[in-house]
């Protein structure tokens, strides 16, 4: 069985509240490594990238906050998801803000040349410097990994764009800006909002997602942004939106990726500790990571 990797990428560069960076402190807490050893998963931590505090920096363009330290934590991460899939592990990126997966889309992609990737998330994060009202990146990766976006940001790991828009799925969906609706439809990604979710139900919608991002490529890439499940579930992340994915949804889902056999790495992201309740969000991240790895009843 392939081993795990945890990478930390303890980032707030990419969105307005400070907090995030504690994340991969947060779900270290709730016993992620613990959790996965009882599961029979060998994993080992490789601890923090190093990331530059926003106080220490100023913002040159509002269209585009905190670009040059975002590039640096993005290449940073590219090298180091790269040499864990170089050596056939699995990497669990700990974000940090949704910004991180620019780094660690471009290190899986530089392996798994044809990757599918699933975008589990409240947002559609395919904004790019025309269309963001907020001019916060962490708005921004699922376009950039679709090769939309400032040159710099796309430029990561030298090559764009760095995912197939016919194997990507974005999986949650309610909150999407004017603007960047006409690049979801222009891009040709596959789209379940949370109405398909309701009517199709979760199982149906996890078994047509696994197809697109899984046939004919070299496996799974999940971006899991804790914001896509209900702030019920998940009150610690920065921007919640009502009306997301229960409990049971979200353990569904990771348990059909589990049972599908083709994740090669996954980014757990947007767990803000200052904004939640007891660390009820890492500890809902930790049990969605052990259904992904595995864990079932009997
Ligand atoms: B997340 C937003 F305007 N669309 O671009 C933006 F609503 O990674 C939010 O999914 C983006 O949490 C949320 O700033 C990014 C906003
Ligand atoms: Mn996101
Ligand atoms: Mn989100
Ligand atoms: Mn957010």
């Amino acid at each position: 069985m392939k081993e795990l990797r945890i990478i930390g990428a303890p980032s707030d560069l990419g969105q307005g509240r400070r907090g995030v960076d504690m994340g991969p402190s947060a779900i270290r807490y709730a016993g992620l490594r613990e959790k996965l050893h009882s599961l029979g998963c060998v994993v080992k931590d490789l601890g923090n990238i190093d990331v530059p505090m926003p106080e220490m920096h100023t913002v040159k363009n509002e269209k585009l906050k905190y670009l040059d330290e975002v590039l640096r934590v993005s290449q940073d991460l590219f090298q180091r998801v790269q040499s864990v899939v170089e050596d056939g592990h699995i990497p669990i990126i700990l974000g940090g803000d949704h910004s991180i997966s620019i780094g660690s889309v471009a290190g899986v992609a530089s392996k798994y040349r044809n990757v599918g990737v699933i975008w589990f998330d409240a947002h559609g994060d395919m904004n790019t410097e025309e269309t963001t009202p907020s001019g916060n990146i962490h708005g921004m990766p699922l376009a950039v990994a679709l090769g939309y976006g400032h040159q710099q940001l796309l430029s990561i790991g030298g090559f764009t764009p760095k995912v197939n828009p016919k194997n990507v799925v974005l999986v949650g969906a309610r909150s999407v800006d004017s603007d960047e609706v006409r690049l979801i439809r222009e891009s040709g990604i596959k789209v379940y909002t949370m109405a398909e979710i309701d009517q199709a139900g979760m199982g149906q919608v996890m078994s047509e997602a696994i197809e697109i991002a899984g046939n004919g490529t070299d496996g799974i890439h999940l971006s899991l942004d804790l914001d896509a499940l209900d702030p019920m579930f998940a009150p610690g992340v920065g921007t919640p939106v009502n009306g997301g994915v229960t409990y049971r949804e979200g353990h569904l889902a990771m348990e059909l990726l589990a049972a599908s056999g083709r994740l090669v790495s996954v980014d757990v992201v947007e767990v803000n500790p200052i904004l939640d309740n007891r660390n009820r969000t890492a500890e809902m991240a930790v049990e969605l990571v052990e259904s992904l790895f595995g864990k079932t009843v009997v």
